[in-house]
């Protein structure tokens, strides 16, 4: 049985939940305790704090975490990243009070920078040899300046919008993050397989993400030109109708510009489109 690290409460706590729901790793949420027995698959969740899930996978207490990438690359613990997971987007960046003026990274030689990442900015600026006294604070770095306890922050940053409202600009985005699964480097066999199909079941269900079924009659006068307006895994579907003038054809396309496309396959001749939920692709 494979044990699973997920933030207890939190901003991933919803999104791991649901991904592993997803993957037919159901948790009765109702009885929510520190360790869960899951169904349908043998794993149980344990819930921690989002900083003690690299170590809790490092020495083994857990096989598998769910943690952003940012986690694992400050505590710099011997955990393998096994994928990423397609949620909890953010950057670590460096931001100053919007009065100062950037002159690029040497303005931080010698000024205070507050953070609750000190080793990657330690490595960051060891890196491109700046000289900077870090001061480590836990929670609401972004008040540091205005308090007067240091000079510029290294935070985490996803609309920007605690910046502004904290008078900060952002100056420097040093490391890109989003969940991560990570694993304990010595698993065994056993428990690697069952990490790998986890991650096949995970792949399918992002796979199906932003994705929509669609599904129309075309007239076979127009139906290359149909197919050269439609992306498709391999080739769309095409199938003959009762009417032989008339084929349906369909396929998997992005939600992204799916509006374009439903009005330029009108425009061609396409009727009855339907647009179709998608759950899971398994390539
Ligand atoms: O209790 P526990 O220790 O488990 O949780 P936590 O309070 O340490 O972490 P939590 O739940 O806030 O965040 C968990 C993870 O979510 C982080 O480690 C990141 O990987 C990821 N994540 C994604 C973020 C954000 N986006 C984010 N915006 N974590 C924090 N923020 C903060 C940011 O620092 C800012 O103060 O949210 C605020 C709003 O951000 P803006 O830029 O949208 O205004
Ligand atoms: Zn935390």
């Amino acid at each position: 049985m494979l044990r699973i690290a997920v933030q207890a409460k939190g901003r991933l706590n919803e999104q791991s939940m649901e991904l592993l729901n997803e993957a037919g790793v159901s948790v009765n949420m109702e009885k929510r305790k520190f360790l869960v027995r899951a169904e349908g698959f043998p794993a149980e969740i344990i819930f921690l704090r989002d900083d003690d899930i690299p170590q809790t996978v490092a020495i083994g207490a857990a096989d598998l975490g769910i943690v952003g990438y940012n986690e694992v690359a400050e505590k710099g613990l011997e955990v393998s990243q096994l994928q990423k997971l397609g949620f909890g987007g953010c950057r670590l960046s460096l931001a100053i009070p919007k009065s100062e003026t950037y002159t690029g990274l040497e303005y931080f030689n010698g000024k205070r920078i507050a953070t609750s990442y000190p080793e990657i900015l330690r490595k960051f600026f060891e890196q491109n040899g700046i000289d900077a006294q870090i001061h480590t604070i836990t929670g609401s770095v972004e008040i540091a300046p205005t308090a007067g306890l240091a000079d510029a922050i290294f935070d985490i940053v996803s609309s920007g919008g605690t910046l502004v409202s904290n008078g900060l600009v952002e100056v420097e985005k040093v490391v890109y993050s989003e969940a991560v699964l990570i694993a304990n480097p010595e698993l065994s066999e056993e428990k690697m397989a069952l990490a790998r199909q986890l991650m096949s079941r995970f792949e399918a269900v992002r796979n199906g993400q932003g994705k929509k079924y669609l599904l129309m009659n075309v007239p076979m006068t127009a139906l290359d030109d149909a197919i050269s307006l439609l992306p498709a895994m391999r080739s769309p579907t095409v199938i003959p109708l009762a009417n032989s003038d008339w084929c349906s054809l369909q396929t998997v396309v992005d939600e992204k510009n799916l509006w374009n496309l439903i009005e330029s396959l009108k425009e061609i001749g396409a009727e009855g489109i339907l647009v179709l939920s998608l759950d899971k692709i398994v390539l």
